[in-house]
């Protein structure tokens, strides 16, 4: 395996929300820091990984993902947040977006995470993997939610579009909304995502078949819907379609929303994988033969994050 470049930033460690809520009750935040620690502290041990540390200078480029007002008025409210961590606005879309004094630097973190693995592929490295948290691929161009605050996927996805057609594949158990609407309307960057049906799991309100893009963008949005816990073989065939549609796309970059949210024993999700699935998904990937950035989304099993990170890894062989 050669090496590959994983980019780390360790303000997340500041974002550790103390609960979820949900219809007023209260439950264990699955979204936590020990995630990107285990899969980090795994990859030094048994990857041929080299850690880069997120970039800080990348920030103009928010900009124009989310609008100038957002990063600055989330910036305003992590300042003001009380223990609760909930602020109503027009900016949260649900309750899955809890703010604490430190949630926007931690937010910043994982954007610059994204923006420096796209930089450096965009320079020429195969693949890059940015160790994003918190995650990005629910936050919308005006909205967060669902644990995401700023679009990771969708920043570096802008990014690489400056220089060619990108491919956005997400292949988090979840729909990722956000990153859908960011692009919705474009024809530069395709977004293609393999997802639990949304009208049994979260967004709900996104990620149906029927949803192909708008206007320009009409014909650059793929949603496929696979059952929970639908195993393997059956998520192959939808994969082999979401391959096929990139390859016809014809991109000069790929950007992939990695969740692990499909491992069988993920406490809130789960397409019935288990760990050496994770490196047959990767080697169908790398046969599109693009240059590549994983983004990491979700993933709630901790004690075999840095295991399925690693098989993926190892699975993606065909590109070198
Ligand atoms: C984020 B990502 C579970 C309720 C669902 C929101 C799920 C956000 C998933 N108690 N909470 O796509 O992995
Ligand atoms: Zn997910």
């Amino acid at each position: 395996m050669p090496m590959i470049k994983v980019v780390y930033n360790s303000s997340h460690l500041l974002h550790d929300p103390e609960f979820e809520l949900y219809d007023g009750r209260k439950s264990r935040y699955p979204e936590t820091p020990d995630r990107i620690e285990t899969i980090k502290t795994w990859l030094e041990q048994y990857g041929n990984v080299e850690i880069v540390n997120a970039d800080h200078g990348l920030n103009k480029i928010t900009a124009s993902l989310h609008g100038s007002n957002y990063e600055e008025y989330f910036q305003q409210i992590s300042k003001k947040a009380d223990s609760t961590g909930l602020i109503p606005s027009n900016f949260i879309h649900d309750t899955y977006a809890p703010i604490n004094s430190d949630t926007y630097k931690a937010a910043r973190g994982a954007i610059d995470t994204a923006l420096t693995g796209a930089t450096l592929v965009a320079s020429g490295e195969k693949l890059v993997y940015s160790l994003c948290r918190p995650p990005g691929h629910h936050a919308g161009g005006n909205y967060m939610g669902g644990y995401c605050y700023f679009n990771n996927a969708a920043a570096a996805a802008n990014y690489l579009s400056l220089s060619g057609k990108v491919a956005i594949l997400d292949i988090d158990y979840h729909h990722g909304n956000g990153t859908q609407n960011i692009f919705y309307e474009r024809a530069d960057v395709l977004y293609v995502s393999i997802h639990a049906d949304p009208k049994l799991n979260y967004p709900y309100t996104n990620g149906y078949e029927n949803e192909n893009g708008r206007d320009a963008g009409l014909g650059y949005n793929f949603n496929l819907v696979v059952a929970k816990n639908c195993g393997i073989r059956s998520y192959m065939a939808s994969l082999e379609k979401a391959l096929k549609r990139i390859r016809s796309f014809k991109a000069d970059y790929l950007v992939v929303s990695l969740g692990f949210d499909g491992y069988k024993d993920d406490p809130i999700a789960g397409f019935g994988f288990e760990k050496e699935d994770y490196a047959l998904i990767a080697a169908a990937i790398s046969g599109l033969m693009l240059p590549s950035l994983i983004v990491q989304e979700g993933g709630y099993c901790v004690e075999v994050l840095g295991e399925l990170a690693q098989a993926f890894l190892k699975g993606w062989h065909e590109y070198f």
